[in-house]
């Protein structure tokens, strides 16, 4: 198999042993890799119902044909596992050197079961593999721990760590690397950190066997000239993801009070001029030519990388306009290790509990000091209201009330976009594979730019259709989407690539039945993991459908629920799942899945 290592490293961390298998060629065909073969991995290996954070847990790393070589933005990874967050499939894409050393040592997955007795670093180097003691490690935040590690193993390695809010069970903690890199929303640190896997160090120094080296290296250097010559790269080498605020903010969309407006008066304060003005850095991933980690001198001096849903959530979204305030809470979840998006959410949730009466605690909106307090609490579990907030907003509205504004889907907290005046885009949320993210399917540009208050067929369609590219396969072959989304990349680049990696040709047609696969069987991970499925868990949050927006151009907007019910219902349509939300047999096995249908059928029975 060439493009394709063929094999997966399972490392056992109670018996600390490991071995390397390698695994069917037909799964690489119809999964491609990372998250398609993290899902099918888990499909197969995952006990039903296992506790996401017991032993029988697994935390996958992944790659896929693309990851590592000379193309655009190729230095990404998926982690995966079953989420403690949501309890149903989790994952998350993280840049790292991690996803070109996996290569360079031939693996396409690497799968960590059990959990060790003390703390461990696990190193990996080619075909060997080490368990290092890592006490001393173990309560250091993320950015002390690469560097001790790096000192011990040379700048020539992938670095993966978890900071305390994973050691600490944290249920949104991430992955983390090169001091800003975070994956893993749906908790995927707190099952790094039941384990007792403080950090994964990896050494490839194999050489990457594609099918035709001379012409990948062609089409990866005509993607790569492509992106700066395009339009749009001078802007955004300037403010990356950035830019988005005074997008939102137009847009009526920036999360505001806890999700309550699209609008915010203090917006210019944490915009992406402002962040021009304190620029220190820009860093990104590897084999990236238009790197998106914009830099700034926090209120603390300390260097902080901003994005978009960063500064939303932990700025608009908690009444906090002040960027280099901002920057400090940021840079606190990335040396803890913990999910900006949730963690912004969260604590907008409880501000609105606070005025609401729900809590006693009186946090006020943009108080500054009061959450870096709270963040240290959730982080360490230091009071009771850290010890709520640190299992997120659904299972914290569920034991003192206030689920009417918990922002999440499937308890997956939404990413900043408010969707009063949505439609599409919190179909988007409600039906994206790890619970509300907006990376599956950004449709919102494409929404405000048509018809917003539609909720037609064509609007399910295309929400569809973005799963297909950015969930399906940018999450599969595994690459980073930001060329094709903020430059123009062309898509057309991914076959031919694709084709040079592996030998294999894929039609537009084949990659989206690919996509539609993994889709189908993470559909069926989540029904076979909860023992059950309602169309209820494919509907975004009730505020957006109870309390309309109050402010700017938008004000009065909401979402209709009957219409919404309709939308929902052409999704399942054209995805060919029943009303439940539950693919129909035939479905499964146009795509290949007759493997799911013995378990489905049980389970719920199948149309
Ligand atoms: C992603 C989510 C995002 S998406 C952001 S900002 W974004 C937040 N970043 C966080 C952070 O930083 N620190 C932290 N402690 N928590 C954070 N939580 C949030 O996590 C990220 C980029 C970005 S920046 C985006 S859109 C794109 N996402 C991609 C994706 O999902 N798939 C893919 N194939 N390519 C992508 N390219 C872009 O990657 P999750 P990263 Mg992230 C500081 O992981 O779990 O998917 O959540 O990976 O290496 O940091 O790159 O405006
Ligand atoms: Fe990484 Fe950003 Fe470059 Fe994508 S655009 S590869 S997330 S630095």
């Amino acid at each position: 198999m060439k493009g394709w290592s063929g094999r997966i490293l399972w490392v056992d961390l109670s018996k600390k042993e490991y071995k390397a298998v390698e695994y069917p060629a037909e799964w690489a065909k119809q999964f491609l890799g990372g998250r398609g073969l993290a899902a099918r991995i888990l499909w197969e290996y995952l006990p039903a119902g296992a506790d996401p954070l017991g032993p029988e847990n697994l935390l996958i790393l992944a790659v896929g044909p693309l990851t590592g070589l000379s193309l655009p933005s190729s230095g990404k990874m998926v982690v995966a596992a079953k989420s403690p967050l949501t309890g149903g499939y989790g994952d998350g894409n993280v840049g790292s050197w991690a996803s070109y050393h996996m290569r360079r040592a031939h693996y396409d997955a690497i799968v960590f079961k059990g959990v060790s007795d003390k703390p461990v670093v696990v190193y990996i180097e080619d075909d060997k593999v080490e368990f290092r003691d890592a006490e001393d490690l173990w309560g250091k935040d993320t950015w002390e721990t690469e560097a001790k590690l790096k000192e011990e193993y040379g700048k020539n390695v992938g670095i993966l760590e978890i900071g305390p809010a994973g050691e600490n069970q944290v249920l949104y903690a991430t992955v983390i690397s090169q001091e800003g890199r975070s994956g893993g929303r749906p908790g995927m640190g707190a099952v790094m950190g039941s384990k007792k896997l403080k950090a994964v160090v990896i050494k490839g120094t194999k050489e990457i066997v594609v099918d035709d080296p001379k012409k990948l290296r062609e089409q990866g250097a005509k993607a790569y000239v492509e992106v700066v010559k395009s339009k749009s790269y001078p802007f955004w080498m300037r403010q990356g993801t950035m830019m988005t605020i005074d997008w939102a903010q137009e847009a009526s969309v920036l999360p505001t009070y806890n999700f309550s407006e699209g609008v915010f008066d203090g917006y210019k304060g944490i915009d992406g001029y402002r962040m021009e003005e304190m620029k220190i850095a820009q860093r990104g991933c590897p084999f990236c030519n238009m790197p998106c980690g914009n830099v700034i001198k926090d209120e603390e001096g300390d260097p902080s990388e901003l994005d978009y849903e960063n500064v939303a959530m932990l700025g608009s979204n908690i009444g906090l306009d002040d960027l280099a305030k901002v920057g400090v809470l940021n840079k606190m979840a990335d040396k803890y290790g913990v999910d900006t998006i949730s963690l912004g959410n969260t604590i907008g949730w409880a501000m609105e509990a606070s005025e609401k009466g729900l809590i006693k605690e009186k946090i006020e909106w943009g108080d500054y000091e009061r959450v870096k307090e709270l963040i240290n609490e959730i982080v360490y579990k230091t009071s009771d209201l850290g010890k709520l907030l640190a299992q997120g907003t659904k299972k914290a509205c569920s034991q003192v009330g206030g689920c009417d504004f918990a922002i999440n889907a499937k308890g997956l907290e939404v990413s900043a976009y408010d969707c009063h005046a949505a439609p599409g885009m919190a179909l988007a949320y409600a039906t994206s594979p790890i619970g509300a993210h907006h990376k599956d399917a950004w449709v919102i540009s494409w929404e405000v730019a048509t018809d917003r208050f539609a909720y037609s067929r064509e609007k399910a369609a295309k929400v569809i259709e973005l799963q297909r590219i950015r969930g399906g396969l940018f999450e599969s072959f595994v690459a980073c989407r930001l060329p094709w989304v903020e430059v123009g990349l062309n898509l057309d680049h991914y076959p031919k690539l694709l084709k040079y990696a592996t030998g294999v040709t894929y039609t537009w047609d084949d990659l989206y039945n690919v996509a539609d696969r993994i889709y189908a069987l993470i559909r069926a991970l989540w029904i076979r993991e909860l023992g059950g499925w309602s169309r209820e868990m494919d509907y975004p949050p009730e505020k957006w459908f109870k309390q309309p927006l109050t402010k700017g151009p938008l004000a009065g907007s909401k979402l209709d629920k009957e219409k919404y019910g309709q939308l929902l219902n052409y999704y399942y349509e054209i995805r060919g799942w029943d009303e439940r939300g539950v693919p129909k047999r035939e479905t499964l096995k146009r795509l290949g899945l007759d493997f799911l249908i013995p378990t489905l059928e049980k389970i719920v029975g199948l149309s």
